[in-house]
């Protein structure tokens, strides 16, 4: 079973993750998690803090010489914001708990809400936990799972499709809005393209793009739409787009309601800060179509073996992947913390008032695209563990082969020993 724990407040000394269940010989450079950590702090709309932390992890544990011992992995980041800090959030008794005290709950964070349930009547108490900066340690975590599924050729992207008003415009039918995407940057739009596409391309349009959108006109359009949002004193939500590509049928589970892999993902998502709803394939449009426009109809040839032309059930059925790519969409509300005034009432005097902010990000679309990639990741991770287990990556990697081997027998007996 692969597990984890986050640990860790906005303001406090560092964030930690401890991994468990990864198998021994796992190749993991710092480089590569602390790759993914920099896309989180990037995209066009994140406010000042992130100009003040530069997230580094440090492995303090499970790690030796560049790879994994099978021990938990231990992971450290450190708030730089900490120093400016260090005062008032000391663990120790010499903390200064009168100062910077926060008694005007937010509308749209867990404040309030928080306050009330632990009994906190300082809500630093509160924000400095629930605050999206934890993510921080969801992506390194994720990026280690990200680092495994690479071993069995499972790779994932995500993208922007929507920041407020703008969207990616959505193709009509079965056409896939990869398609559009890749249509428009000029490469090819085939349907074969999409169902197993070049990935490297795909990231490299992600990375010339400020909001992550591989649509630039829409991309250009989204940066306005930000910056009209700061001058408005107003934030902005969206939709973030999940792909997971080179997945075999058969991870997650049918028997039992908490094996089903769609209600992982959806519920590891839905976890993320500010994710008010998620979508796997066709979603709720599906809600509002008769069953012949829904399912997938199911092909065969001795080339592909079963296959389908369409992929409306977003590669999932009956909660285990079906070999066709994984795809989920999330929706993200606006971010709370305005500098456009929220009415709200003081915890202790219950004085009405209106609730503003010195510092917040305007849109955290981007940044929240790169943890949805991470907890998908983990959650595929997760399953792929369950089912392909083993000590050592090379044992994982054997098991799944085998896994492989066996689809293939069932699948084509007549080619079997070819
Ligand atoms: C956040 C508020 C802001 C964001 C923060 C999440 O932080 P601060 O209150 O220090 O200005 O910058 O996000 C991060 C620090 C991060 O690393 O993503 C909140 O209230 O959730």
């Amino acid at each position: 079973m692969l597990r984890y724990l986050t640990a860790g407040e906005s303001h406090g000394p560092a964030l930690t993750a401890i991994i468990e269940g990864l198998p021994a010989g796992l190749p993991l450079p710092e480089d590569y998690v602390n790759r993914q950590l920099a896309r989180r702090q990037g995209g066009y709309g994140r406010g000042g803090r992130m100009r003040i932390e530069q997230d580094r992890v440090r492995f303090l544990a499970g790690v030796r010489g560049g790879y994994t011992l099978g021990s938990p992995v231990a992971l450290h980041i450190e708030n730089r914001d900490w120093a400016s800090w260090q005062e008032i959030m000391d663990p120790g008794a010499v903390a200064r708990l009168d100062q910077r005290v926060v008694t005007r709950p937010r509308p749209g964070h867990a404040d309030l809400a928080g306050a009330l349930k632990y009994g906190h009547r300082d809500i630093r108490n509160v924000l400095e936990r629930a605050s999206a900066r934890e993510t921080a340690a969801r992506v390194a975590a994720g990026s280690v799972a990200r680092r495994l599924l690479e071993e069995l050729g499972i790779e994932i992207i995500g993208h922007v499709v929507r920041i407020g008003p703008v969207a990616v415009p959505e193709p009509g039918g079965d056409e896939d809005i990869l398609s559009t995407c890749l249509a428009e940057a000029g490469g090819v739009a085939e349907r074969e393209a999409v169902s197993t596409p070049d990935l490297s391309r795909l990231r490299e349009l992600l990375d010339a793009s400020p909001v992550y959108c591989l649509h630039r006109e829409t991309a250009e359009a989204m940066v306005r739409e930000i910056d009209r949002a700061r001058e408005a004193g107003d934030s902005l939500g969206g939709i973030f787009e999940i792909r997971v590509y080179g997945l075999p049928p058969g991870l997650g589970s049918y028997v039992h309601w908490d094996r089903r892999l769609d209600g992982r993902l959806a519920g590891a998502l839905m976890s993320v800060q500010a994710i008010k709803g998620v979508e796997i394939g066709l979603g709720f449009a599906g809600a509002a179509l008769p069953g012949s426009q829904v399912h997938d109809e199911i092909f065969y040839s001795r080339e592909k073996g079963f296959y389908r032309r369409t992929n409306r059930a977003g590669g999932l059925e009956g909660g285990v992947t079906n070999g066709e790519p994984l795809v989920l969409r999330a929706a993200m509300k606006p971010i709370p913390t305005l500098y456009k005034p929220l009415r709200s009432v003081d915890l202790i005097s219950k004085e009405p008032f209106a609730a503003s902010v010195e510092r917040s990000d305007v849109c955290a679309v981007p940044a929240a695209c790169v943890v949805g990639e991470a907890v998908v990741a983990w959650e595929v991770a997760a399953s792929c563990v369950e089912k392909f287990g083993g000590d050592t990556l090379q044992e994982m990697k054997a098991n799944y082969r085998r896994y492989l081997e066996c689809l293939r027998r069932e699948v084509a007996p007549d080619m079997a020993g070819e």
